[in-house]
C-alpha cells in the first residue's frame, strides 16, 4: 500500500470547535460541513442525478446491505461500479451493512465471524462478515468505504457494550486486511461506545492504533433511541479527540437541530433518510419548523412551501397545488417535497459554512433554532 491515502481532508477555518474544510476523493471534492443525501438502492428516491447536482449535492450514500441483496454487487461491478450503474459522477460513500443488518434484518445472530440475518426481501438466510462487507464495497467502487461495525441499541448497558466494542475493533483490523483497493477507496473507521464517555474513548483508542489506514472517522451508535442530551454530551466529548486532519462523520442524523449541534461539536459530514422519507409522505422543512402539506389549512394557500427558500420548487409551486398532488396521490408531490427538503438541508449546511468562516456560527445557529421552533408559518 502506498502511504498516500485516496481520500484527504484540508481544514479551512474554525469557529470554536466548528470547522470548515474540503474533502478530496477520486471523484471530486466536497466542501464541509456537508449533508449527504441517502441513495440506499442506487437511487436517491425520486431524484435524478441532474436534480441532485442542481441542488448542490456533492456526495451521496449507497448501502452495502441493500445492493448486496439486490441487484448484487457482482452485477454492479459488471456495469463498471456504482457511479456508472446509477450515472452519478461525484463522490459516493457506502455504509458497510453493519447498521442495516441490525435495523432491518429481523432475525440475526452476531458471531465473531460475522452476522447472520434474513433478507428483508425474500426471507432467505444471509451472512455478512467484515471481509464480505469490504469485498462488496470494493465491487461497488465507492470513494469512501465504511468499516463493518456493530451498532448496538441506544440504551445498551456497559456490560453489553464492552465486548461489542472489542469485537468491532477486531473487525476493523480484518476490514483493513481485506481491503483490496486501498489506493482508490478511502476507509472510514466507526467509533462506537453508546452514551458512555469511557467506552467512546476505548473505541477511539483501539481504532486509532490503525490510524495510518483510515481516511476518516465516523461516530456511530448515536440517534438510536438515546436521549438527545446524551447524544450531544457524547459528541461534545469525542469529536475533538479525533484527528484534526481527517473528516469526522456523524452517521444517521438529519434533524436540523441535531445537525447544527453536531457541527458545533466539530462534525464535518452527516447523512439521514429522514428528509427524503418524510418528504415522500408530505412533510417538509421550513424556516419555522416542519409543515404537513396534506393539512386542510393549506388547500387555498398561495405561498411556497417555505417563504424563505429559493429552490426550484419554492420558486414555482404553491402549497395549495402541492397539497392537491398529495391528496390525489400524484407522484409529482413526492418529488417536489423531496427536492425541497434536500435543498433545505444542503442550503442550511452552506449557510453554516459561511457562518463558521465569518466566526459567527453561534449566532447563526441560535437564530436558525429560534425561527425553527416558532411554528409561526
Ligand atoms: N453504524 C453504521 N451505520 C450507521 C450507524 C452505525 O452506528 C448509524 C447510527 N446512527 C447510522 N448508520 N455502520
Ligand atoms: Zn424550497
Amino acid at each position: 500500500m502506498s502511504n498516500k491515502l485516496p481520500v484527504t481532508y484540508k481544514l479551512y477555518s474554525k469557529d470554536g470547535k466548528a470547522r470548515t474544510g474540503k474533502i478530496t476523493t477520486p471523484h471530486g471534492e466536497v466542501e464541509t460541513p456537508v449533508f449527504m443525501p441517502v441513495g440506499t438502492q442506487a437511487t436517491v428516491k425520486t431524484m435524478t442525478p441532474e436534480e441532485l447536482e442542481a441542488i448542490g449535492s456533492e456526495i451521496i450514500l449507497g448501502n452495502t446491505y441493500h445492493l448486496f441483496l439486490r441487484p448484487g454487487d457482482d452485477l454492479v461491478a459488471k456495469f463498471g461500479g456504482l457511479h456508472k450503474f446509477m450515472n452519478w459522477k461525484k463522490p459516493i460513500l457506502t455504509d458497510s451493512g453493519g447498521f442495516q443488518v441490525f435495523s432491518l434484518g429481523a432475525i440475526r445472530k452476531i458471531k465473531e465471524e460475522g452476522v447472520e440475518f434474513r433478507s428483508h426481501i425474500d426471507g432467505s438466510k444471509q451472512f455478512i462478515s467484515p471481509e464480505k462487507s469490504i469485498h462488496i464495497q470494493n465491487n461497488l467502487g465507492s470513494d469512501i468505504v465504511m468499516l463493518f461495525d456493530e451498532c448496538p441499541p441506544g440504551m445498551s448497558t456497559e456490560e453489553y457494550l464492552i465486548p461489542s466494542i472489542e469485537r468491532t475493533t477486531r473487525w476493523a483490523k480484518r476490514c483493513v486486511e481485506a481491503h483490496k483497493r486501498p489506493d482508490e477507496q478511502g476507509l472510514f473507521a466507526i467509533v462506537q461506545g453508546g452514551i458512555y464517555e469511557e467506552l467512546r474513548e476505548k473505541s477511539r483508542k483501539g481504532l486509532m492504533e490503525m490510524d495510518e489506514y483510515f481516511s476518516g472517522y465516523a461516530i456511530g451508535g448515536l440517534a438510536v433511541g438515546e436521549p438527545r442530551d446524551d447524544m450531544y454530551r457524547v459528541l461534545d466529548y469525542i469529536v475533538e479527540k479525533l484527528p484534526e486532519n481527517k473528516p469526522r462523520y456523524l452517521m444517521g442524523v438529519g434533524e436540523p437541530v441535531d445537525m447544527l449541534e453536531a457541527v458545533e461539536a466539530g462534525v464535518d459530514m452527516m447523512d439521514c433518510v429522514q428528509p427524503t422519507r418524510i418528504g415522500r409522505h408530505g412533510t417538509v422543512f421550513t424556516k419555522y419548523g416542519r409543515l404537513v402539506i396534506k393539512n386542510a389549512c393549506y388547500s387555498e394557500d398561495p405561498r411556497p412551501l417555505d417563504e424563505g427558500c429559493d429552490c426550484y420548487v419554492c420558486r414555482n409551486y404553491t402549497r395549495g397545488y402541492i397539497r392537491h398532488l398529495f391528496k390525489s396521490q400524484e407522484i409529482l408531490g413526492s418529488r417536489l417535497a423531496t427536492y425541497h427538503n434536500l435543498y433545505f438541508l444542503i442550503k442550511m449546511m452552506k449557510d453554516a459554512r459561511e457562518a463558521i468562516k465569518d466566526k459567527r456560527f453561534k449566532e447563526y445557529k441560535d437564530e436558525f433554532l429560534n425561527n425553527y421552533s416558532k411554528r409561526g408559518e
